[in-house]
């Protein structure tokens, strides 16, 4: 079976962007293949946290990633600081990628504007995020738009250890991302992504209150100023693709005829949005309550996918120190 891994930050709730983008892409590949998915809390710690918060969060997000249908029995679900094998290779990738590869990153340039002073971490994340995928030997990735240049850069580091070390037939396989229609889900202000460190979310285990709270000032064509006015739905830029990608279809032309011809108001499109988000977010929310009431099986599900990791990391690493001669005392 071919091999995927893909990653999630504890760095908050997990949201509607990451189910979208991500982890409903991972539910359904499962099935097919060979499946790793990690939650990585040595990226989480790139930015400010505290030891308590972190703990929760990694918690709250096996339960999130569990309740949304990663089935421990055909993936392999585990905490990135489980398998010290992750930061080992990432330093080893540390010391065979060149500087300007990681100072031309948009997240990093992103992510080190809202910081006053900007630790190595937040510049070497892409290197470590090439050494979770890499250890695994995976060839796909199953990822948002956000994290195709970060990708770009895996294949990078594949190619240069490659090149250095196993010249021959390459050992390292060059990662491709695997992405979804939804593969960019705007916040509810309509500019940004969504994301957790911006605060522009729907949590995926908001109750119905709170998720309408969120859509109804949520915005949309502003050229729809009043109900009569006709819309295009292109232009909406978080409630039309929220629309298609949890309203059935029919609910979906409906929702563009109506938008075209003023037939809707834009807080009908949203109710109609909100009803069909709860159909699938409700059975979610409650399969999460469910878990979070049996921590000590969450907590034994994810050292049981240490586990099952670890297996896979040790021979990846027993290859890379005997072709880097690191193995001397063995
Ligand atoms: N808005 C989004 N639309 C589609 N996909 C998204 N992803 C994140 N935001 C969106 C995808 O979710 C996966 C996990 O992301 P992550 O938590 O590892 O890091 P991120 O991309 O940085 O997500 P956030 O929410 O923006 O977190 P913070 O604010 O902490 O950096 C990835 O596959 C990502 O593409």
């Amino acid at each position: 079976m071919p091999r995927i891994f893909s990653g999630i930050q504890p760095s908050g709730e997990l949201h509607v962007g990451n189910y979208l983008g991500a982890v409903k892409n991972w539910v359904a590949l499962q099935h097919g293949h060979e499946s790793f998915f990690c939650i990585v809390n040595y990226h989480a710690i790139t930015i400010a946290f505290t030891p308590d918060e972190l703990r929760r969060r990694t918690r709250d997000m096996a339960v999130s990633l569990l309740a949304s249908g990663l089935d421990p029995a055909k993936a392999v679900v585990f905490v990135q600081s489980d398998v010290p094998e992750h930061t080992e290779l990432g330093w080893i990738f540390n010391t065979i990628t060149p500087l300007g590869e990681l100072e031309r990153q948009v997240q990093f340039k992103e992510k080190s504007a809202r910081q006053e002073q900007v630790m190595a971490g937040i510049l070497n994340y892409p290197v470590l995020q090439a050494a979770d995928i890499l250890l695994y030997l995976a060839d796909t990735v199953p990822v948002g738009e956000d994290q195709v240049q970060h990708l770009e850069l895996s294949r990078v580091v594949a190619r240069n250890w490659n090149a250095r070390f196993s010249p021959d037939a390459p050992y390292f396989p060059e990662p491709q991302p695997k992405l979804t229609p939804t593969r960019r889900i705007a916040g509810l202000d309509g500019q940004a992504k969504m994301s957790k460190s911006i605060g522009n979310t729907i949590g995926l285990l908001e109750t119905p209150e709170q998720v309408w709270d969120k859509l109804r000032p949520a915005v949309t064509d502003p050229a729809r100023q009043r109900k009569t006015d006709a819309g295009e739905p292109e232009k909406c830029p978080v409630i039309y693709p929220l629309h298609k990608a949890f309203s059935p279809v029919p609910v979906v032309t409906e929702v563009e005829a109506k938008c075209r011809g003023a037939g809707w108001g834009c807080m009908d499109c949203k109710k109609v949005l909100h009803t069909h988000m709860m159909e699938e977010l409700t059975p979610i929310r409650t399969r999460a309550a469910e878990l979070h009431a049996r921590p000590k099986d969450v907590d034994e599900l994810l050292h049981d996918g240490a586990r099952r990791a670890r297996l896979v990391a040790r021979e990846t690493m027993d290859t890379v120190r005997a072709r880097m001669g690191l193995d001397a005392s063995q």
